[in-house]
């Protein structure tokens, strides 16, 4: 299933941003440290490379991300160029009183009265934005919300006399090339439920979960893991939480919301759908397979 989401106030905040890029001088880019690289948006890094600024990528919500998988990333994003990774939880203020230091060793000639630090909080939907700009305010600046696109235009502040901050719309790009990062983000709540079939992305959610986290499936839905798919899943969360419909049936369709929503509020335990293994091999099978050389 190819899952695209564009919607229109994005065509607008992507100018904006290009128009904000050129007088800011560092872009902090919040990513869900459960989707990191499905979650790259390449949008806001051709926008920044474009204009050279340096990047501090949070990957945020490590709270409830699987910290193998998070270690792994951090040594993946720290050898790119212009990029310091940090992984961090926005809900915890000491985690996130480390970001304007940091921003200050990316851009060392700004972050004085004369020169302040200017800072624009850039990602997808729905990975933390405005509640890392929230708690580096340390108060309820913007509205904050577990559902994709909850900020629709940009906004700036003073953090002190030295530093500004702008935080912006979640951005997605027009076209998702690989399926399963359109799956994961859904997964993720990056994507609005108009744009998927929630039984699909459950099921989808359900064969990681089952092939990586089988424990923690046994834990919470008291089912087996050997020889199950995602699907099969869906139907135990069902059986186990008895929704069933009027006729009697099984409601499959309340059971996938269930396993997505203990995904997202991280009750499953610590959960991350990929890893820069795993994407090596998903990208590696997504390219176009060479025709082996007839034998003579
Ligand atoms: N577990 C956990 N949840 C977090 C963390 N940071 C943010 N969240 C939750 O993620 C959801 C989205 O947060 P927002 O700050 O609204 O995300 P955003 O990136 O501004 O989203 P848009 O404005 O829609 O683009 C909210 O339910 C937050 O409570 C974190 O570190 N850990
Ligand atoms: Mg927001």
């Amino acid at each position: 299933m190819s899952i695209q989401w564009f919607p229109g106030h994005m065509t607008s905040a992507r100018k904006k941003a290009a128009e904000t890029m050129e007088r800011i001088d560092i872009v902090i880019e919040v990513l869900d440290a459960r989707v990191p690289a499905a979650g790259g948006n390449p949008i806001i890094r051709e926008l920044r490379e474009h204009r050279q600024r340096p990047c501090l990528k949070i990957l945020n919500k490590t709270d409830i991300a699987d910290p193998i998988a998070t270690k792994a990333w951090l040594d993946y994003f720290n050898s790119q160029k212009g990029v310091h990774a940090v992984a961090l939880s926005c809900k915890k203020p000491g985690d996130v009183a480390k970001v304007p230091g940091l921003c200050l060793k990316l851009a060392p000639h700004r972050g004085t009265t004369l020169k302040p630090l200017r800072m624009m909080i850039m990602g997808i939907p729905n990975v933390g934005k405005s509640t890392l700009m929230n708690a580096l305010l340390k108060r309820r600046a913007a509205k904050v919300g577990d559902e994709p696109a909850v900020t629709k235009s940009q906004q700036s502040f003073d953090l002190n006399d030295h530093m500004t901050l702008i935080d912006t719309p979640g951005l997605m790009w027009p076209k998702i090339e690989h399926d399963s990062d359109g799956l994961m983000l859904a997964a993720s709540h990056s994507i609005g439920r108009n744009a998927v079939i929630d039984e699909e992305v459950a099921a989808f959610l359900g064969d990681i979960l089952l092939k990586h986290y089988p424990a923690l499936v046994t834990q919470r839905y008291g089912c087996k893991a050997e020889g199950m798919d995602g699907f099969h899943l869906i139907e135990a969360v069902a059986k186990k939480r008895g929704y069933r419909m009027k006729g009697g049936e099984f409601d499959l369709e309340k059971a996938a919301l269930t396993l997505l929503q203990d995904y997202r509020d991280g009750v499953l335990g610590r959960i991350s759908l990929e890893t820069p293994a795993s994407r090596e091999e998903m990208l590696k099978a997504a390219e176009p397979q060479q025709e082996e050389p007839n034998e003579l």
